[in-house]
């Protein structure tokens, strides 16, 4: 019979992704709705903004120096998302609260990082890009989705290959062929941190791997650069159609454009930064990348090869570039939507603002219960109790039951009852469609289910 706990369904023994078939087991936790997005492939489809978006950035990293890959399947082992990139054991990223497992050894990946390995071992000198589906169970909000799009990039360089084996002096020489750009760029932090970012002193100079690491940022400037022209350029267009060429009204040409480089930490590359770009206020993560990690070079079978590589948020910057507010939009088959990128693909030029059709009202219900295992905080740890509670776990109930009409899910209470030390937990559940106003009658449908999932899978009991 069919059984469920917390979001493991152990009712099939396969599941079909793409056309092909694998066993499931006891760590399988993707639902229906994931599970339908794997054939989107948003990054594929003529006109869309995440085609379009990955499409400009592609330009910035011309072939043939670097080769376009875009059409790896999603499903990889988790050797290749994980171990093969120098994860720990214990690292948190791993766990079945925050990434999608078909099967122990086999998930959804979680980065573009997954096939760096087979792409090292192919990119014998040069670089390549490539840009996929990428799937994290994570909260619900206008900036998350359990499927968003990253792409990765590349660029190494054969020491044994490069004229006089001066690896430093090939790279800055490549270096000198790139185009410049008068962006202001903060890099505050000290290239290297002893503990997070070392130089890999067994394997590199430090002047190579300044060389690599200045064209790893000038590469990723350049790239910004063109991303924000152009949205500056669609926002001035914009406005000149609704007759207002005054500079003083423009909010989108106002501010020069800021970037500046952080320290970062990732397993594969070190040093590491993360480039951050000052936007509407605040300082915005796009990107994360590093000098690769050696190791990854040897395990690829090329030990001679020195590199770097970035992964960016296809979704993040589309936002950025298109001024789209709800990450939901990207999933929608709705025309007002779409019609607003067609022939953008062909014709950058024409990129414009989102018009936003009109907001439809929101309507929020909240929802509490007792978590499962009433003794827990007294007797211990009972198996699927309170000690066992991730959030995660409900956002996914609440995506599988209500889909994209939920714009987000927050915590408003948490109590612990001082005699049986049973917790309780409300979340306030915020409905709206982005097509249509949502009737009574389908709101409290939506939450019925819900509430009805919260207790089936997670064993819940309301209050
Ligand atoms: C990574 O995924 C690394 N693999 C990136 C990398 C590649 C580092 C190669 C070094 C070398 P991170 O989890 O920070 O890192 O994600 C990278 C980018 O993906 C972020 O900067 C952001 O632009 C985007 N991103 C991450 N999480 C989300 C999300 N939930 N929604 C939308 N975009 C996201
Ligand atoms: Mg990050």
């Amino acid at each position: 019979a069919a059984t469920s706990t917390a979001n493991v369904t152990t009712n099939s023994k396969t599941v079909e992704i793409n056309g092909k078939k694998y066993a499931t087991d006891s760590w399988f936790n993707v639902s229906s709705t994931v599970l339908s997005l794997t054939s989107r492939k948003l990054h594929l489809q003529k006109d869309h903004p995440v085609a379009i978006t990955r499409k400009i950035i592609e330009s910035v990293f011309p072939e043939p120096t670097y080769r376009y890959y875009n059409e790896f399947d999603p499903v990889v082992s988790t050797y290749e998302n994980f171990d093969s990139l120098g994860f720990p054991p214990d690292h948190p990223g791993r766990a079945r609260t925050d990434t999608y497992y078909i099967n122990k050894n086999t998930l959804l990946r979680t980065h573009t990082s997954a096939h760096e390995a087979e792409l090292f071992r192919a990119s014998a000198s040069g670089g390549y890009l490539i840009s996929a589906d990428v799937y994290r169970r994570d909260e619900v909000d206008r900036s998350h989705y359990p499927v968003f799009h990253q792409m990765e990039g590349a660029r190494v360089w054969d020491r044994d290959k490069v004229p006089g084996k001066d690896l430093a002096a090939a790279v800055l020489a490549d270096l000198e062929r790139l185009p410049k750009h008068n962006m202001t760029v903060e890099d505050p932090n000290p290239p290297f941190h002893p503990e997070r970012n070392p130089l890999q002193a067994g394997h590199h100079t430090e002047a190579e791997a300044a060389a690599v690491a200045a064209h790893l940022k000038r590469s990723l400037e350049l790239m910004v650069n063109e991303i924000f022209s152009r949205a500056k350029a669609a926002a001035a267009a914009a406005n000149a159609a609704a007759g207002d060429a005054s500079p003083t009204d423009n909010k989108n040409n106002e501010e020069p454009l800021r970037v500046r480089w952080v320290e970062a930490y990732f397993p594969f590359t070190s040093p590491s930064w993360e480039l951050e770009v000052f936007y509407q206020g605040d300082w915005l993560e796009v990107l994360g990348c590093g000098v690769s990690r050696q190791e990854l070079h040897a395990g690829a079978g090329r030990p001679s090869q020195v590199g770097w590589a970035f992964g960016i948020g296809l979704e993040r910057i589309a936002m950025l570039l298109f001024r789209i507010p709800d990450i939901r939009l990207f999933w929608s088959r709705d025309e007002r939507f779409l019609s607003q990128f067609r022939g953008v693909e062909d014709d950058p030029s024409r990129i414009r603002p989102f018009v936003p059709f009109s907001k439809h009202p929101a309507c929020y219900k909240d929802v509490s219960f007792w978590l499962a295992g009433a003794f827990s905080a007294a007797g211990g740890n009972p198996r699927g109790g309170a000690a066992d509670w991730h959030e995660n776990d409900l956002m996914e109930v609440v995506r599988d039951a209500a889909g994209d009409c939920v714009e987000d899910v927050r915590l408003v209470d948490e109590f612990t009852h001082p005699k049986t030390g049973r917790r309780s937990k409300c979340y306030r559940i915020n409905y709206r469609s982005l097509e249509k106003t949502l009737t009574n009658q389908e709101t409290n449908e939506m939450h019925d289910r819900v509430v009805r999932g919260l207790v089936e899978k997670l064993g819940v009991e309301i209050r």
